[in-house]
């Protein structure tokens, strides 16, 4: 026997064992005689592309098929919007921040715009109410907006120097 001949028996060897487990994977059982059917006739030129694509969706929804799918990892480019409303200048307006607490995921690009009629700035500020100088704003006329990025986790409190009022916070989780 020579080398070819040695392979060439293995890999017999292998197939006869391997169709047994081919065809139980591929249970005839599970398969309808309708799509068997439509599978012939497709073969025969009988029915339509789409009916024997049906009948193979069938056995996809049906999980005759089953079909692996890979987790889809996406690189979200993360973002946020804070929207200094209209009447914010006004301390008995309820324009708020909004929202008054954003809650995002770390790395979020936060961006204030401001839509009120007066100019504002953004000011970080500690859980006592004194500047930390982790950010500030120059200020904002109408239109203008403000961006920072969160990167750890954590409670942020922020306001507006010239209306130290109005207080909001981002929330990083
Ligand atoms: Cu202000």
């Amino acid at each position: 026997m020579n080398h070819t001949k040695i392979i060439f028996s293995f890999v017999l060897i292998f197939s006869v064992m391997l169709i047994p487990f081919l065809l139980l994977n591929a249970s005839a059982e599970k398969v309808p005689d309708w799509i068997r059917n439509t599978a012939l006739w497709y073969g025969e030129g009988k029915v339509s592309e789409t009916e024997f694509l049906n009948a193979i969706k069938f056995l996809v929804e049906n999980n005759v098929i089953i079909l692996e799918r890979e987790d889809i990892i996406s690189v979200e480019n993360l973002s946020a919007l804070i929207i200094i409303p209209n009447g914010n200048v006004n301390l008995s307006n309820s324009a708020f921040y909004k929202p008054l607490n954003l809650e995002i995921a770390s790395g979020t690009v936060v961006t204030w715009i401001n839509e009120d009629s007066v100019e504002h700035t953004i000011q970080s500020q500690d859980e006592s109410g004194n500047n930390n100088g982790l950010f500030h704003s120059s200020t904002l006329g109408t239109g203008e907006t403000f961006e920072f990025t969160f990167e750890e986790m954590g409670v942020y409190n922020y306001y507006c120097s010239f209306h130290p009022w109005r207080v909001g916070l981002v929330t990083v989780k």
